[in-house]
């Protein structure tokens, strides 16, 4: 079977993700993981070179997944890389992604790539469980709830803060209204007073406290619209007390279907790892970026552009005798 040559960019929590991830996808080869850090100095299984190599291996990778940060990492690599890259990433700036999507596109059409966005499981799974949700349930409401757990995309936008040494974010969810929902009751809901976010922080050496606190809490996109607390730690207690990356949470929507009353569609993770399972997610997302590219289907795609069969790596006949 001829595989499909992948390579990482980007060497954090959701690049090793994707290195672990991948020897679970027998279809898959990884060509490198590519660094801006001094490669001698990266510690992945796979050997790593300095992001400036990929011009070399342009026709070596069928697929780039992109590792980076919302916060600035991609916007920035995103549009260089589908030059002459099919790409994969999870850029999850909700308010953003229209405007990014439009500048992948333009540039993936230009050149004929791929470039699948803001992959993931929210912007992802829980994207497509909102739509099919509503689409199925057109007389209802939909809800969505993260956590308890970590935000990469929070915490590495507080870790962007100049003198945060480093940060987590937990995203705390309002449990009684999630239990109100499954009892069938309509609640009024809106992300940002669902939510309650708590940032625990270690700092730097001589940087100004208040300060951090109030770039945190006035972030536009990730903070400025919710009830958010910041502890300020030291290094061993983040060790001790915050090593895990759990996360996880629920796409809910309440539905009248007729006369005879209200469905209930839940969709629902509990994730130890959430680096790790984002990860799995755009493994698959690149297999079907592989597929599309073979089928000429340039330009950049949201997974709800993307049909669930490509994602696997068995074939149309397979899927209708043991999946359908
Ligand atoms: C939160 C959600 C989940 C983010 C999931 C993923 C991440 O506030 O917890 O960055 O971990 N937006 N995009």
């Amino acid at each position: 079977m001829e595989k499909i040559n992948v390579a990482i960019l980007g060497y954090g929590n959701l690049g090793k993700g994707v290195e672990t991830g991948l020897k679970n996808a027998e279809d898959m080869n990884l060509v490198g993981v590519f660094t801006r850090r001094d490669p001698s100095t990266v510690k992945s299984e796979t050997k790593a070179y300095h992001i400036d190599e990929l011009a070399n291996f342009k026709d070596k990778i069928d697929v780039l997944i992109m590792c980076g940060g919302s916060k600035s990492d991609i916007p920035e690599q995103g549009p260089i890389m589908a030059k002459d890259f099919n790409t994969v990433d999870s850029f999850d700036t909700h308010a953003k992604v229209p405007a990014y999507f439009d500048k992948m596109n333009e540039i993936s059409l230009q050149n004929k790539k791929v470039s699948i966005i803001s992959t993931g499981w929210d912007p992802g799974l829980f994207s497509i469980n909102r739509v099919l949700a509503q689409a199925v349930l057109p007389q209802g409401e939909t809800y969505t709830f993260w956590g308890k757990g970590v935000s990469q995309g929070h915490s590495d936008a507080v870790r962007r803060i100049k003198g945060v040494k480093d940060a987590k974010q937990y995203t705390i969810p309002n449990t009684e209204l999630v239990e109100q929902i499954k009892n069938k009751n309509h609640v009024e809901y809106q992300n940002n007073t669902a939510h309650k976010r708590e940032v625990f922080v270690v700092l730097e050496n001589g940087s100004d406290q208040n300060e951090i606190e109030r770039q945190i809490k006035t972030m536009p996109d990730y903070f400025a619209d919710y009830e958010t607390t910041v502890h300020f730690i030291d290094e061993q207690t983040m060790i001790k007390d915050h090593s895990g990356i759990p996360h996880g949470g629920e796409v809910l929507r309440l539905g009248q279907t007729g006369n005879e009353g209200k469905s209930l569609y839940g969709f629902s993770l509990d994730l130890t790892s959430n680096p790790e399972f984002t990860a799995s997610v755009n493994i698959a997302f690149a297999r079907a970026a592989y597929k599309l590219s073979k089928a000429n289907q340039y330009g950049a795609k949201t997974v709800l552009d993307i049909p669930i069969a490509m994602l696997s790596k068995h074939d149309g006949e397979y899927l209708r005798a043991h999946m359908l």
